[in-house]
């Protein structure tokens, strides 16, 4: 692991908590004259780093000087504090305003006295949130003359997933190496991590599950004494923060750690042993968050073993919860994945569905489902997993994966977050027209006790955490989202392009402008019209049409001399569509009306289909494929146009980044078009080179 205080200096390690100072001299003074002085009177250590975040990042907006009255001669002042403990922080709100901030939320506002901006909530942890909101209006120009700010976070659960392992690997990443952990230890300086915590927080991350849903040997002990004490210190730095820590467990830890025959989730020794293992880690970490918890999935043990169904199991840890008030976070993510790919009767796609709708009202109220954002595993295009909106008696999160296993693993630009978007505004029509997945994972369409945002983390231990600079805006992102999915993609890329490199108009326009054609860009390249997958077997990384085309996972594209696609109608093919509800049904079961885009996903057609672009599939799949190959290599023009405006080392790292991204989207366009050529026959209209 990289030596902390040379990770700190390096460029990009504060990302959009970034220390340079306002550039602009007007605003600079103008927000000297406001910060004049930060005053919090409460003890509560939320409140402590709500002055203290806000104290350093005026300092560094204003050029590195304390931010003190007499220093800086601003003749306005902060003040933080909570409804119930600081006079002064509740005395510009009426009673009803107060009473509408939840435990999370807060209120700005510049008071009558014209000399006070006020930051307010009924607990700490949203007086943290509101400093830090206030953070961001001040970098991003906000006027403060007038301000009256009021906010609630749209959902409960705003998590992020880590998949790191014990030894300091992390599945499926992309930045480095665990901050939490090295040769099987947790980590003992805990200063990164704590910074960690902070860009959690800023953008209202509230829980945090620190290792892999894969949990193998070591991290099954981290229930036990061997690992508590330390797992301890680490939740104390998450709470400081206002973040809840999860553990991943094992299903068999019973087993493996615990000297019984069985894990059956209805033996009473089993159910015993559960308790008796959460009440010690209560002890250790009294807000302990609860388990995330992958089960019966891709080898992983679960209740199946027993002849017991995932209600079973996810209860029986939720008995032993209950007390303490923690959570059972029980993914989706099951299916057969010893499948023969001769069988063309399983389709994979179909399985969350047909394994968790049957025990819809069977899981304890402390139970959230945690569900994939697509069907089958984070592709660059799927439809909406048809799980949203068929329980309507059961909490549900939705599961998004910020680390970029299949798009482009932090060396290709993807800004997720259009992706995401159309995920929450799909209507999934479960009781009418607005019925939104955001609003069944906000727990409002179906008033669930739960529910949330979680993400597979793409941070390591690279000095700019994401690997790619760029994709820090992805976890920025997801963090907004999942305080408020309103917010737009571009409204959310601008604020992070200003937060971290600053108001240069050029700057901000370029860099949005790139975020927000990337994800179009990285699917024009790689796999066409919904299809999926393609990728090399293992690391997923580069083209393979065929990589999985004979293997036992179920992600097949069925493409042959006439055809592609995978037929998903329940007229001729395996039935899929049918899992949605109303127009959804109607609209994927018709060849006719199936959006381009999902095309393949939902219908196997002849290579000469023509789309509702006009084109036929071959020549889209030629036009897009070139036509993304050149825009990759546009990026890298794009982004030359910064030189000077940016930092030179993150100028240089990301430049390094786009270059490659170009040079691959070639092997992308080369191998894709030429294995289509080769199996169709057909050539491209245009004449261009294919192999
Ligand atoms: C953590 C995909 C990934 C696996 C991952 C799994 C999951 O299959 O390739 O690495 O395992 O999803 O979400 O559980």
């Amino acid at each position: 692991m990289a030596d902390y205080a040379y990770v700190k200096r390096e460029p990009g390690y504060d990302a959009w908590l970034g220390r340079e100072p306002i550039a602009d001299e007007a605003r600079r003074s103008y927000v000297a004259d406001w910060g004049g002085a930060v005053v919090a009177e409460e003890r509560d250590p939320l409140v402590r780093n709500a002055a203290k975040e806000l104290e350093e990042g005026l300092a560094a907006m204003l050029g590195g000087r304390s931010a003190q009255a007499d220093e800086i001669g601003g003749a306005r002042r902060i003040v933080l504090g909570t409804f119930g403990g600081s006079p002064e922080a509740a005395q510009p709100f009426q009673a009803a305003e107060m009473a509408a901030v939840g435990e999370e939320g807060f209120r700005l506002r510049a008071a009558a006295d014209g000399r006070t901006l006020v930051v307010a909530g009924t607990t700490g942890k949203g007086v943290l949130y509101g400093a830090f909101h206030l953070l961001r209006l001040l970098r991003t120009g906000a006027r403060l003359d007038d301000l009256d700010v009021f906010e609630n976070p749209a959902n409960e659960l705003r998590m992020i997933n880590h998949w790191d392992n014990a030894d300091g690997s992390i599945e499926r990443g992309y930045a480095g190496r665990s901050i939490f952990y090295k040769d099987n230890e947790i980590v003992e300086d805990l200063s990164r991590v704590r910074d960690y915590a902070r860009l959690l927080a800023s953008v209202g991350i509230n829980a945090l599950s620190i290792n892999n849903v894969n949990v193998h040997r070591y991290e099954t002990m981290f229930v036990t004494e061997r690992y508590l004490p330390q797992i301890a210190k680490l939740a104390d730095t998450f709470r400081d923060y206002g973040i809840r820590l999860f553990l991943s467990i094992n299903f068999a830890a019973p087993i493996e750690i615990g000297g019984l025959a069985t894990a059956d989730p209805l033996d009473e020794s089993v159910r015993a042993w559960w308790r008796r293992k959460t009440e010690e880690v209560y002890s250790y970490v009294p807000d302990f968050g609860g388990y995330l918890v992958k089960a019966d999935s891709e080898f992983r043990p679960g209740p199946f073993t027993y002849g017991r169904d995932h209600a079973d199991g996810a209860n029986m840890l939720a008995e032993a919860l209950r007390p303490f008030g923690g959570l059972v976070v029980w993914r989706c993510f099951v299916y057969n994945c010893r499948q023969d790919w001769r069988d063309r009767t399983t389709d994979r796609a179909r399985a969350a569905y047909d394994h968790f709708t049957p025990l819809d009202g069977r899981f304890a109220d402390n139970v959230i489902l945690q569900v994939k954002n697509g069907p089958m595993d984070f592709q660059v295009r799927e439809p909406v997993s048809p799980l949203f909106g068929a329980m309507e008696k059961t909490n549900m999160v939705i599961e998004f994966q910020a680390t970029q296993e299949y798009t482009g693993q932090q060396r290709h630009l993807c800004y997720l977050v259009p992706q995401w978007k159309e995920a929450l505004d799909f209507d999934t029509y479960a009781k009418g027209e607005g019925s939104t997945v955001k609003r069944v994972v906000d727990g409002s369409l179906f008033g669930s006790r739960h529910g949330g945002f979680a993400a597979v983390s793409n941070i390591g231990d690279d000095a700019n955490w994401t690997g790619h600079t760029l994709a820090q805006a992805n976890l920025y992102g997801f963090g907004r989202l999942a305080w408020n999915p309103e917010l737009s993609a571009a409204e959310i890329a601008q604020e992070w392009t200003l937060l971290t490199f600053g108001s240069d108009g050029r700057v901000v326009r370029t860099v949005c402008g790139m975020l927000l054609d990337s994800w179009s860009i990285y699917e024009s390249y790689t796999a066409p019209l919904g299809v999926g997958w393609m990728v090399k077997p293992n690391h997923h990384y580069g083209p393979d049409v065929d990589g999985y085309e004979y293997s036992m996972w179920g992600t097949y594209h069925f493409a042959d001399c006439r055809g592609i696609g995978v037929d998903r109608t329940s007229r001729t093919g395996t039935g899929y569509a049918r899992q949605y509800k109303g127009p959804n049904a109607e609209r994927y079961e018709s060849l006719a009306d199936t959006p381009d885009e999902l095309l393949l996903f939902f219908h196997h057609v002849p290579y000469t289909h023509v789309l509702k672009s006009g084109k036929t599939v071959i020549q889209h799949i030629y036009d897009s494929r070139f036509e993304g190959a050149e825009r990759a290599e546009a990026l890298v023009a794009r982004w030359e146009t910064l030189k000077g405006l940016v930092d030179d080392g993150r100028f240089a790292q990301v430049k390094a980044r786009l270059q490659e991204q170009a040079e691959h989207a070639k092997e992308w366009r080369d191998v894709i078009n030429t294995y289509f050529w080769r199996k169709s026959g057909i050539p491209d209209a245009h004449g261009r080179k294919i192999y």
